[in-house]
């Protein structure tokens, strides 16, 4: 059976026919390619290093090199096309070439074992003609490829294509996806003291029944559902039951809804003391310029140092600057990756060690050295502390020297001249790096986590807190003199462009953080923002400077106190009643109604401020939404998802990354248990998602397909986001 399968794959049928023709028999089927037209541009379409490619009138046209050997050494293609086993498909092209050669068609898996659907040699001659091929894919799969295999001609040669088009399939664009049971729970579990609710997708509109089972399967609670009733963010009419007084501990419970069971989950004191764990010891597994040893991160996540000048590798001991900005070179060894790229950025990498440094400073060094399983875990200093500080140290390293043009200022970013493949090992990366122009806003992130730095410091090592101390005032300094460099918004080719055009934000930042550690009276004019309902990101740090006030409110005049604390409160009020407003308990409600990119760090990050006002107030309403933020992350969603890899029986594991990437190459393991997947994104900025999203509603725009970088990265700002978070809500165990 199989192989008459494949013998019918293999047959196609080969139609000449010109241009002009009406639709063909098959337009009744759903369109797989992207951009077929090149309307839009050359993406997503790729070529082969060998065979530089450009859109020209309208055409993708492909520079074929002479004396290749086989057909696949010169191919242009899209992947991430959708197949399905079985189904036919029919392929139809115009094309030309300034020679008279022989091109194959070819529909195949893009990832290991590479298998061909369908492979079909053409003649293309000088004048375009259009052809229709047909066949049937015989895997089912996200990861299919259309390739033109253009190598083993005699010559060089140009080859152009337009209007490519391949219709097939049964399954919809954005259709097609199981989300599992819809009875929706904490994958992970619940606290026995904390509150206890599944959402339930579900047309009735009547209360229903609910059953909370023990792993024997025996009832242990029964209830009726509260109807929440249409869900604006996912599309889903949702129900409510809340077991929040069934509080006996224990492992495998479940709970029933009618026939529907939910996935298993625990009812643990403890429930959160290895994420808050492991959602820190991601950074120890993300650090350049230091061999990742078996004995900390356990033999799967091994590997040698990267980016320490050690060839391929062409950083990052002396890294130039990019042509023409600069004559000097800089040591910016060290630091952490940013996400599934292996740049590293100031701005981002600011806020992640400013996240941690925090952790620390709330909990006032507690619990403090032998906490995680890192190199400094014996040096009776917080272990938070020494994770941060090697981030911490790579910042400083960024500062423009003294003498140079610019001095004070921090270089933006440093990156691959190109964006390499996935996977590639930080240790094998052969591109060029370069240290990316100085920016107002870089320079302000140095100000303003230099000058927490000196802070939390002062306690364990007073040379590194006064280093800390200069670097952020000459930062600070600098920006004064520089109030206006900004990083270019297109400056996105081997490396993220973490562009911002608005620093009155950092500036407003830093002078809290550098007011907090000296009481130098000129910083606090400088403090300009107070929270609001928008939050925080990697971009608007704003709302920072009120989150430092309520930190250290002893080093801050009262009234500066108080209208800060009033402002954290409110904010936090209208995140738990956005939460409160939604079928899935998400403190993140966009009043635009789009999720952003990473939507689940702003979840982490607003449930941040909850648990700020917590800590402020002890209010059991702060304390519970902190909790069901942490319930949205793992699985009570409107995916079935625990965005958490290794919680949960449905977990996030196929995250874009190139060191972590098992979906591609079985050999290399999944991101480490406690990373946390960016989430919904409503616009789908990745191909996978274009294929497989189309017309999804915003906290649906997910998939944990490692292509789909807009939906499915991790970063470091996020897995500090969560680490706050877990660490918060580990704390409340009594
Ligand atoms: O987190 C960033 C998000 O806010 C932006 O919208 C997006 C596009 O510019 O970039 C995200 O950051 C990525 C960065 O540019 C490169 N490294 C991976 C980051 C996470 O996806």
């Amino acid at each position: 059976m199989r192989s008459a399968l494949l013998v019918m794959a293999a047959v196609l049928v080969v139609a000449l026919a010109p241009p002009s023709l009406a639709p063909p028999a098959h337009a009744d089927g759903f369109e797989r390619v992207l951009n077929g037209s090149f309307a839009t541009g050359k993406t997503p379409w790729w070529s082969s290093g060998s065979t530089p490619s450009q859109v020209d009138n309208g055409r993708l046209c492909a520079d074929v090199p002479a004396g290749t050997v086989n057909p696949w050494d010169s191919m242009i293609g899209q992947n991430d096309i959708p197949l399905e086993a079985g189904q036919p498909y029919t392929l139809r092209f115009t094309a030309s070439a300034t020679a008279n050669v022989t091109v194959r068609a070819a529909l195949a898996l893009a990832v290991k074992p590479n298998t061909s659907m369908f492979t079909k040699a053409v003649t293309i001659g000088t004048t375009a003609k259009t052809f229709t091929l047909t066949g049937a894919a015989t895997i089912a799969t996200l990861s299919g490829q259309l390739g033109f295999q253009l190598g083993a001609n005699a010559g060089a040669f140009t080859f152009c294509v337009d209007d490519v088009s391949l219709i097939g399939g049964a399954i919809p664009p954005g259709g097609g996806h199981d989300y599992g049971s819809p009875v929706r729970v904490n994958q992970l579990g619940y606290l026995p003291s904390g509150p206890k609710q599944a959402s339930i997708v579900d047309n009735a509109d009547r209360p229903l029944s609910w059953q909370l089972k023990d792993s024997d399967g025996r009832t242990v609670a029964t209830g009726r559902t509260k109807v929440q009733g249409g869900d604006a963010m996912s599309g889903d009419h949702v129900h409510i039951a809340d077991f929040s007084t069934y509080r006996r501990s224990g492992h495998g419970y479940t709970l029933a809804v009618g026939s529907s069971v939910s996935e298993p989950f625990d009812i643990e004191a403890d429930l959160y003391d290895s994420l808050r764990r492991d959602s820190l010891e991601y950074f120890y597994d993300n650090r350049s310029g230091t061999p990742i040893e078996a004995a900390y991160a356990g033999a799967a996540y091994a590997r040698p140092a990267g980016h320490i000048g050690v060839a391929p590798n062409k950083g990052d001991t002396s890294v130039p600057c990019l042509p023409g900005t600069c004559d000097y070179s800089l040591d910016v060894a060290g630091g952490w990756y940013d996400a599934g790229d292996q740049g590293k950025y100031v701005v981002n990498g600011g806020l992640a060690a400013w996240q941690l440094m925090d952790m620390d400073e709330r909990s006032w060094g507690r619990p403090g050295d032998g906490l995680l399983a890192i190199p400094e875990n014996h040096n009776g200093i917080p272990d938070v502390l020494d994770e941060s500080r090697w981030e911490m140290e790579f910042l400083l390293s960024m500062q423009v020297p003294a003498g140079q043009p610019l001095a004070g200022m921090v270089h933006h970013k440093i990156h691959d001249l190109a964006w390499t493949p996935l996977p590639t090992m930080p240790q094998n990366d052969p591109q060029p790096r370069y240290l990316h122009p100085p920016s107002t806003a870089a320079t302000l992130n140095l100000a303003a986590t230099a000058a927490q730095c000196a802070r939390v410091w002062a306690l364990w090592d007073t040379a590194f807190a006064q280093r800390c101390l200069t670097a952020a005032r000459t930062a600070w300094q600098a920006a004064l003199a520089h109030p206006a460099i900004y990083a270019p918004a297109d400056d996105n080719v081997g490396g993220g462009a973490y562009d911002d055009t608005d620093v009155s934000d950092e500036f407003s930042w830093a002078a809290a953080e550098l007011y907090a550690t000296t009481g130098d009276h000129t910083y606090l004019g400088h403090i300009t923002t107070g929270i609001t309902s928008a939050g925080f990101s990697w971009r608007d740090t704003g709302a920072l400077a009120d989150l430092t006030i309520v930190r250290a409110p002893w080093r801050f005049p009262a009234i500066t106190v108080l209208k800060a604390r009033a402002r954290v409160l409110k904010v936090a009020d209208g995140y738990v009643k956005d939460l409160k407003s939604q079928g899935y308990p998400n403190p993140y409600r966009p009043t635009d109604g789009q999720y952003v990119w990473g939507s689940n760090s702003a979840t982490t990050n607003n449930a941040m401020i909850i648990a700020t006002a917590y800590d402020l107030t002890g209010r059991p309403g702060y304390r519970d939404a902190a909790l069901e933020s942490m319930d949205y992350l793992l699985g009570r969603n409107a995916v079935n998802q625990s965005y958490i890899t290794g919680y949960g029986e449905r977990a996030s594991h196929n995250e874009h990354n190139r060191i972590f990437a098992h979906e591609l190459d079985p050999a290399l393991p999944s991101p480490p248990a406690g990373s946390m997947a960016g989430g919904p994104n409503s616009g789908l900025q990745d191909p996978v998602a274009q294929q497989n999203l189309p017309g999804c509603r915003p906290a649906k725009c997910y998939l944990d397909e490692i292509d789909s970088y807009s939906t499915n990265e991790v970063a470091i700002n996020w897995n500090s986001s969560l680490a706050w978070l877990a660490g918060f809500v580990d704390s409340l165990r009594p």
